[in-house]
């Protein structure tokens, strides 16, 4: 009997179906005999949308009227994922849903398929960014996250000939049913000019900042639920559009083509997301882009505090403004200029004020991906900002002088512009003075920055030094993406551990329980045969379920060592060749990421792997003992795909580079081993799932340095290991590119050259780590054990704790429950 319920808010199975089909007819406009899967998908949106509303409403009357302390994170990238089947689970939705759908005589899963996700960021850090702001509204804390609303995000990835190529992230091609653009609330920002000075009425000396132009930018808000609570915050992204009024006195002289391209010209700083991750380009547009997005994001904060009555010296006690990396960190500067010149501040309070507000994460050490921007270019952009950078520098230096008496090194290599060239400034040192709080990602991170580059700042400012490290939500990548491990948890220790991951270890008992570890083995190989359809779905490939799915899915980067995989490959082979009957664990290798447009070597290694595939998945003395696959356009939807189906998970890079890691993480939750050096939270991980259920390899972050420092001589592992010299000889020779030796000289070269990530001096231990791998696989039921207790004490890496973390040392921001009315 179906209830007489409104169509926007009734969750009975009758309202649910009646309310699809509105939607369908009312939204889309088609009947269902003519409606395509995208017409479903959007009418299934729609229907999930009105569910939320009412809480996302009535959280932000709340935070209107309430004026709470909110946590506003600044970040360029959001990494969200699709949208659909994480509502629903939060909402509670997913059962009944699933149902109505059926009932309709269709099929969840094929509409969620459809959603083009959200790809705006471009790996670790742009994901971290879509975890935090999950558990910020699961806890319950009022926040709003801000970036950009790139156009295109980053590209879709397609393989020919084996190589990467390109192509265009249309994702707002069918349009966007979760985000809802604000239009009244748009700002302006400027870019360019110069600076006047002037006294004003008071008879106090003032500077004014002339612009070349200004950009408007359009607030558009996507709702994001806490789960099983009431909380919706926002992510609020902004597009850049042209200001009408600016075109109009171009197109008033009759210059119709100069106003239509200072429109495009503005409208290009939102267009497209850079792909570079860990390599920095001082390009023009991306400083665009930064500023951009943090000035409309603090103007926006500024007018909500003048909204609630709140007066801005005591700005830093309503904000607490976390950097996600430097990008952001022209704020520091912007949120000076806002005080001193639009309000009317003096430059102590003003600096009271910001320094109190900004908090700095730092998610790399490596040297070419700190940014630094030529004060030529970052002057002739923001002439303001720079004139403050100069001041807030010059100020600091003098405290430097006074702390660190007599010390013209420490000067210049704190300051915050880098003079031993074309002047630069460095964003990390502008960050680092202006926050009160700097934190690294995973403990081995946060104590080498400490002990390297940041190490001056270390010494000034001890105090100002922290470690969260990273943390994954467990909605998304367990709940969502391993329904039949999350019933099996579920029906053993109820739900709670979905909010309290630490509950997870109530599994522990149940591994001496022969039922529970056949049950897990089972869901499992279920999810490996999900897989096996794909891949062969999608790739012409036949996998096997029986054998090892080994797994490395992360951007392509030499740090990460997607080579020391396939140098492993080939050692397999060329063990087989060697030896036709020789007795292997079969092993299928998966690999999937992305690599920078311009970064050569990785897409070198795309093309690697990918010849290394033809020749392993053809090769009939192989059988299927050996097959590798590199899977297309690994993003967020796919990745989802591939976590709870992995046995072995692949986290190699050179210890000391890989900041904290987040894939170890997910891969850990969903019962993968790891085969992993001592890098990033890799350390923690194995501390906490026990060492005997982690295999470890490879040199340490201070082996690492040591050997460098002794004079590494990759040659010298060449002709100690004939093996290795196997390997890279059989690369060499063109057995992998149709007699063409020159294809992978310029990899074979840089590993036995320069090889700065150490891939040969790690090469034994690896191998050797991997025969340990091997045989425990053969241990069928042993294994299980192992993935069990992973899965079972992988607590800590909720982002729920990373965020609890941030909270009770650098944010100190109550929750605050909301009170939907029925
Ligand atoms: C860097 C750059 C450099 C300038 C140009 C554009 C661009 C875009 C993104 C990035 C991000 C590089 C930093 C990054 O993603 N770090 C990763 O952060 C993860 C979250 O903390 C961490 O788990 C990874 O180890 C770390 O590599």
């Amino acid at each position: 009997k179906p209830r007489i319920e409104d169509d926007r808010t009734g969750i009975d199975i009758d309202t649910l179906k009646r309310a699809f089909l509105d939607n369908l007819f009312y939204i889309q406009a088609k009947f269902p005999k003519v409606s395509t899967k995208n017409d479903y998908y959007m009418a299934l949106a729609y229907t999930v949308r009105d569910r939320l509303l009412n809480r996302w409403l009535h959280t932000n009357q709340t935070y209107l009227e309430r004026a709470p302390r909110i946590v506003a994170y600044l970040s360029a990238e959001f990494l969200m994922g699709p949208h659909l089947g994480n509502n629903l689970i939060d909402l509670g939705l997913y059962e009944p849903v699933k149902q109505a759908i059926a009932e309709l005589g269709l099929d969840l899963n094929e509409l969620l398929e459809q959603e083009e996700e959200p790809g705006l960021g471009n790996g670790g850090l742009g994901r971290l960014a879509a975890c935090y702001i999950d558990s910020l509204a699961t806890l319950e804390i009022p926040s709003v996250a801000y970036g950009i609303r790139y156009e295109y995000g980053i590209f879709d990835q397609e393989i020919k000939d084996g190589w990467q190529v390109e192509v265009t992230d249309r994702w707002l091609r069918y349009g966007n049913p979760w985000e809802v653009v604000r239009p009244e609330s748009e700002l302006m920002v400027k870019f360019g000019g110069h600076t006047e000075t002037f006294i004003d009425e008071y008879g106090v000396y003032r500077v004014q900042w002339v612009p070349y132009k200004v950009v408007k930018g359009v607030p558009y808000d996507t709702p994001i639920l806490g789960f099983k609570t009431n909380t919706a915050n926002t992510l609020r992204l902004w597009k850049a559009e042209a200001p009408e009024s600016f075109d109009f006195a171009v197109f008033n002289q009759g210059d119709y083509f100069g106003a239509v391209h200072q429109k495009s010209e503005s409208e290009n700083i939102t267009k497209v997301l850079y792909p570079n991750d860990e390599t920095y380009q001082g390009k023009q547009l991306r400083l665009e882009q930064q500023y951009f997005f943090v000035s409309c994001s603090l103007q926006d904060m500024i007018r909500l505090a003048k909204m609630q009555g709140v007066a801005l010296e005591r700005f830093h006690e309503h904000f607490a403004i976390q950097l996600n990396d430097t990008h952001p960190t022209i704020a520091i500067a912007e949120l000076m200029r806002l005080l001193l010149d639009e309000h009317g501040f003096d430059w102590d309070r003003a600096w009271d004020i910001t320094t109190k507000t900004f908090a700095y994460t730092n998610h790399t050490l490596l040297p070419e991906a700190l940014e630094r921007w030529s004060v030529a270019m970052l002057g002739g952009l923001l002439p303001r900002h720079l004139e403050l950078i100069y001041e807030i520098n010059s100020r600091f230096l003098d405290e430097v002088r006074i702390k660190f008496f007599e010390d013209p090194d420490r000067i210049a290599r704190m300051s915050i512009i880098d003079e031993s060239g074309e002047r630069y400034v460095r964003m990390a040192h502008l960050a680092c003075v202006g926050s009160y709080a700097i934190n690294g990602v995973a403990e081995l991170h946060s104590r080498l920055l400490k002990q390297t580059v940041l190490h001056d700042f270390y010494e000034m400012y001890p105090e100002k030094f922290v470690n969260v490290t990273n943390g994954v939500t467990p909605r998304r990548f367990i709940a969502l993406s391993n329904p039949r491990l999350t019933s099996l948890i579920t029906s053993k220790i109820g739900d709670g551990w979905l909010k309290n991951l630490g509950e997870l270890r109530k599994l522990e008992s149940l591994v001496d329980d022969a039922g529970f570890r056949n049950d897990f083995y089972q869901v499992k190989q279920a999810v490996k045969q999900d897989l096996a359809d794909y891949v062969r779905a999608n790739h012409g490939v036949e996998i096997n379920p029986e054998s090892i799915y080994d797994i490395q899915a992360k951007r392509i980067h030499e740090y990460k060592r997607q080579h020391l995989n396939a140098l492993y490959i080939i050692t397999l082979y060329n063990r087989l060749k060697a030896n036709p009957s020789l007795d292997i664990a079969p092993r299928t290798f998966l690999f999937g990421g992305k690599a920078a447009p311009g970064y050569y070597m990785a897409k070198l290694i795309v093309k690697l792997i990918n010849s290394i595939a033809d020749v392993t998945n053809s090769d009939p003395d192989v059988g299927d003992r050996i097959k590798v696959v590199f899977l297309t356009d690994y993003n967020v939807k796919f990745a989802q795909r591939v976590y709870p189906a992995a046995n072995l998970s692949e986290q190699i890079s050179t210890a000391g580079k890989e900041a904290s890691g987040t894939g170890n993480m997910k891969f850990s939750m969903n019962g993968a081993l790891t085969i992993g050096t001592l890098d990033g939270a890799n350390v923690e991980i194995r501390e906490a799932v026990g060492a005997e259920n982690f295999f470890l390899f490879g040199m340490t972050a201070e082996e690492v340095l040591a050997k460098k420092a002794e004079g590494y001589n990759p040659w010298d592992y060449y002709h100690g290991n004939d093996e290795l010299k196997g390997v890279l000889d059989r690369i060499a020779s063109g057995f992998f590119s149709h007699g063409d030796t020159e294809l992978f000289k310029p990899l074979l070269d840089s590993l036995l050259y320069q090889d700065i990530f150490m891939v040969l001096a790690d090469y034994q231990s690896y191998v050797e780590c991997q025969e340990r791998v091997d045989g425990a696989f053969r241990d069928r039921d042993n294994w299980t054990r192992m993935s069990i207790l992973n899965a079972a004490r992988m607590g800590h890496f909720s982002s729920d704790r990373s965020i609890r973390d941030y909270l009770s040392q650098i944010w100190k921001a109550p929750a605050v429950k909301i009170d939907v009315p029925e």
